[in-house]
């Protein structure tokens, strides 16, 4: 049985991957209404992926014999200037998703919840590529700056993303 501590603390984690599968769709309609197709896409499946991620939590905690308490939601962002705002948050927001699961770390191994502690080292992996990837696509959009053709292939590029089975929800 997951004790409370544990448990509220990973309810909170629900409430944090939830809230960034809302601010991803934020993202995703920013971008459908600004004509980025292709990062709308992306956006859809980060999103996809962050509830997927929830599910991790969820099911946990009712594995475990815990209770789940859904906590409310902060209304996300709803405008960004350029695709490149959004994805300097997309990258500020995952550094702060980690230091969450961090914190989750330490909390686990100071209330010796060996169960909680496995399930996290996965998170700790998963928001190494996390960061990654958002920090990748930065990268690229700085790089092409005012470039139309270069924002239209780049668009193309991210709108291939498809869901990845790892993530799933069990
Ligand atoms: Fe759940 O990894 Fe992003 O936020």
């Amino acid at each position: 049985m997951i004790n409370k501590k544990m448990q509220q603390a990973l309810n909170e984690q629900i409430n944090h991957e939830i809230g960034s599968a809302y601010l991803y769709l934020s993202m995703a309609a920013y971008f459908g209404s600004a004509g980025f197709d292709g990062m709308a896409q992306w956006m859809h499946m980060q999103a996809h992926e962050e509830y997927a991620h929830a599910m991790r939590f969820f099911n946990h905690i009712l594995e475990r014999d815990g209770k789940v308490e859904l906590l409310a939601l902060t209304k996300p962002k709803i405008k960004w200037a350029t695709p490149l705002a959004v994805f300097q948050d997309t990258y500020k927001h995952e550094k702060f998703i980690s230091s969450k699961i961090h914190a989750l770390v330490e909390l686990a191994s100071k209330e010796k919840d060996h169960a909680a502690g496995i399930l996290l080292q996965w998170f700790v992996t998963e928001q190494v590529e996390e960061e990654a990837t958002a920090s990748k696509i930065l990268q690229m959009l700085e790089r092409v700056g005012d470039s139309g053709n270069g924002m239209f292939m780049l668009d193309r590029e991210l709108g291939t993303r498809t869901i990845t089975t790892g993530t799933e929800e069990k």
